[in-house]
């Protein structure tokens, strides 16, 4: 939890915006929303579902007869794919332009209509099925933000093949645990991708991630190569009985293609996230009520108006807001939107405001550490080019502070374009806490309520409402279409994880802090878990410590997440060294090269993303008597303060000899 001088600063922000009266006027959702949801949340959602076209129309909207395993539009049955493309080429929006693909090399850009993406995913259907995939095969993609890469979701969709996205930015290792947890016969990848103007290599991951896990039993029997980059496959090459190139089976594949409806419940996609064990977990999102929950709040939270809207979410694909709010809230909508491949920064700071300026962006979403960074580079980037065409600008993926809300609606908003600050997770699959743009006076740092349909409060540990002008625990009081069914083969962690703190009252236990203000609008703490939030990436302490001890000289590590000033969070690690280690890293004064060795390993082992900012090597840990480590004390160390109460200690000088340490192997 976060302490009391955070909160208080928080609520001492009083600044209130009002939606600018036109957006208001015209919003596809109004104030009225609320009211009709609360009146009747199940028949809320059934016309909301009416948005998609459906198979067959469902019989029951909600069963919840044996929770917390839910069903929505029970009955039902629908296609995904034919959702997101077909539908809109059959409504005679063939020649509307789906993606505007921005590539990182400058000048180079593919524009893809619905018609162009309709044919693209028919074909990559037809190869898939070519390979061998079939309904309920599972696939995973590792790829860049490439086109291929949102026709290969489609396509698996459109066949039933649930797909696992892996980010790809992760590890040969966290690939290879992905592949072996769901079964994945067939990956989709490409030879590399873009990234700071260098191409870098995927592929060669991929052959590494492959090998381990067949070790761990799960053979890849198929692996379909996009030629992004061009560059050397690597050592490993060429497979020619598993490896194919997309460019062969894919172009050369049938652009017709008949899609089943699938059952409302069939499973659409799995994604892996940081827990509070080493152990990722496969969350599992299905069909109907996923697509319903995404295409609704995508439609109502951003005020989209397909006709004339250009939006562009700056996600990666790989994390969950690139599959609801890029593939499938967008496109099941009808959307025109920007995909960009590369990092903000290529080849020059202003890229982002650049590419805002050549499509006329409208409705801009992005995460809060990206504002920050932009903060930090300074006001004459986005300066240079004409943003006047967004009206809606939206934040995700950790708590946005007052001042980089404030900077994101004056300088890339004009002071006058409302900022709507979505909470939600991989587990929900939607946004649910988020203010409207055309209704919500927005408060800076304030994610407000709760959306229309969607019941969320905020707990004391024994499960009762916290008064206004209270904290506690955020918890979802009912179910909502999109939330995630299990985890994949794993329905007791499921239980345990979400919904065994508050069993009694059937409440989803999100593991965030929140607050209520005196209105009664929620303010977002960050986790109360194990659980680390990096530049909005979610990471495991336990994940990273696990990394730490599976280095040879390492015998037992702590991490914990530091205040930091751009990323939220940083990863900070204590180290205890295997006796044979520490004379030489005493030899090696101090052990820098030791500290820079543990730092690549965490990278090769889970992503550069989760490499720590600092590793301290220390003698000893602070423990309880129990043998638990006592993060909080660590945390005090990261962040340069006082070290709290250490009473509880089992050796209560542990501490001193940490606080010499500080500073020495940073
Ligand atoms: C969508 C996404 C989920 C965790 C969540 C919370 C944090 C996300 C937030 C936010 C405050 C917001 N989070 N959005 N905290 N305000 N608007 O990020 O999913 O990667 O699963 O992370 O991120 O802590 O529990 P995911």
């Amino acid at each position: 939890m976060p302490d009391s001088e955070t909160l208080s600063n928080l609520m001492s922000e009083n600044r209130r915006f009002e939606p600018p009266a036109e957006l208001a006027a015209d919003a596809n959702v109004k104030a009225e929303a609320y009211d009709r949801a609360a009146a009747d949340r199940l028949a809320f959602w059934a016309e909301a579902a009416e948005r998609l076209d459906w198979g067959q129309k469902w019989d029951e909207v909600l069963d919840w007869s044996d929770p917390p395993f839910a069903k929505w539009f029970v009955g039902g049955t629908l296609n995904a794919a034919v959702n997101c493309v077909d539908r809109h080429v059959a409504a005679g929006d063939g020649d509307k332009v789906a993606l505007h693909w921005v590539g990182e090399p400058e000048g180079d850009t593919r524009d893809l209509t619905y018609a162009d993406l309709k044919d693209e995913v028919c074909r990559a259907a037809n190869a898939l099925t070519e390979l061998g995939v079939r309904k309920g095969d599972r696939v995973a993609i590792y790829m860049p933000m490439i086109p291929e890469t949102v026709v290969a979701m489609l396509a698996c969709a459109r066949l039933g093949a649930p797909h696992t996205v892996v980010f790809g930015g992760f590890s040969a290792d966290a690939l290879a645990t992905r592949i072996a947890d769901c079964q994945a016969k067939v990956v989709v990848t490409a030879d590399g991708g873009y990234r700071r103007g260098n191409p870098s290599a995927l592929k060669p991951a991929v052959d590494e991630a492959c090998e381990k896990a067949a070790e761990n039993g799960q053979t890849v029997e198929k692996v379909l190569v996009v030629r992004r980059t061009g560059q050397d496959l690597g050592e490993s090459g060429w497979d020619d009985d598993r490896d194919v190139w997309w460019h062969d089976v894919v172009a050369s594949a049938s652009s017709e293609h008949e899609a089943e409806q699938h059952d409302s419940e069939h499973p659409l996609y799995v994604m892996y996230t940081s827990g509070t064990t080493g152990k990722p977990k496969g969350i599992l999102h299905t069909t109907g009520g996923y697509l319903t929950g995404t295409a609704y709040t995508h439609w109502s939270v951003f005020d989209l108006k397909p006709g004339t809207d250009v939006y562009w979410c700056t996600a990666d694909v790989g994390w969950v807001t690139g599959h609801s709010y890029l593939v499938y809230g967008p496109l099941a909508n009808g959307a025109t939107q920007v995909m960009y491949e590369g990092t903000p920064d290529s080849p020059h700071k202003g890229r982002w405001w650049e590419i805002v300026e050549k499509y006329g962006v409208t409705i801009f979403y992005t995460a809060p550490t990206a504002i920050r960074t932009f903060m930090k580079w300074g006001d004459e980037h986005p300066g240079k080019f004409d943003l006047s065409s967004i009206r809606v600008l939206g934040s995700v993926g950790e708590p946005i502070n007052p001042e980089a809300y404030i900077w994101y609606r004056e300088t890339i908003g004009a002071g006058k374009v409302p900022v709507v600050d979505t909470w939600w997770q991989t587990e929900t699959g939607q946004i649910m806490i988020s203010p409207l743009p055309g209704v919500t006076a927005g408060k800076p740092g304030s994610a407000m309520k709760a959306l229309p349909g969607v019941s969320a409060d905020v707990v004391t540990e024994a499960g009762e409402s916290v008064p206004n002008g209270s904290g506690g625990y955020l918890v979802l009081t009912e179910p909502w279409p999109a939330m995630l069914r299990t985890l994949w083969g794993d329905d007791e962690r499921f239980k345990e994880t979400y919904w065994a703190k508050y069993a009694e009252q059937g409440f989803y236990f999100a593991g965030d802090g929140a607050k209520k203000d005196d209105d009664g609008d929620l303010w977002m703490l960050g986790r109360v878990d194990d659980v680390m939030n990096v530049s909005g990436h979610r990471l495991s302490t336990t994940e990273i410590e696990s990394a730490l001890v599976s280095h040879p000289k390492v015998a037992e590590a702590a991490v914990v997440g530091a205040t930091d000033d751009m990323t939220g969070q940083a990863v900070v690690a204590f180290v205890i060294l295997r006796e044979s280690a520490v004379e030489e890293a005493d030899e090696e004064g101090e052990g820098e090269e030791l500290v820079q060795e543990l730092r690549q390993h965490v990278a090769k082992e889970i992503g550069a993303i989760a490499k720590p900012r600092q590793i301290m090597i220390v003698p000893e840990l602070p423990k309880t008597r129990s043998g638990k480590i006592m993060r909080r004390l660590l945390r005090d160390v990261a962040e340069h303060r006082e070290v709290g109460d250490v009473t509880t200690l089992a050796d209560s000088t542990v501490m001193d000899l940490i606080k010499q340490k500080e500073g020495t192997g940073a």
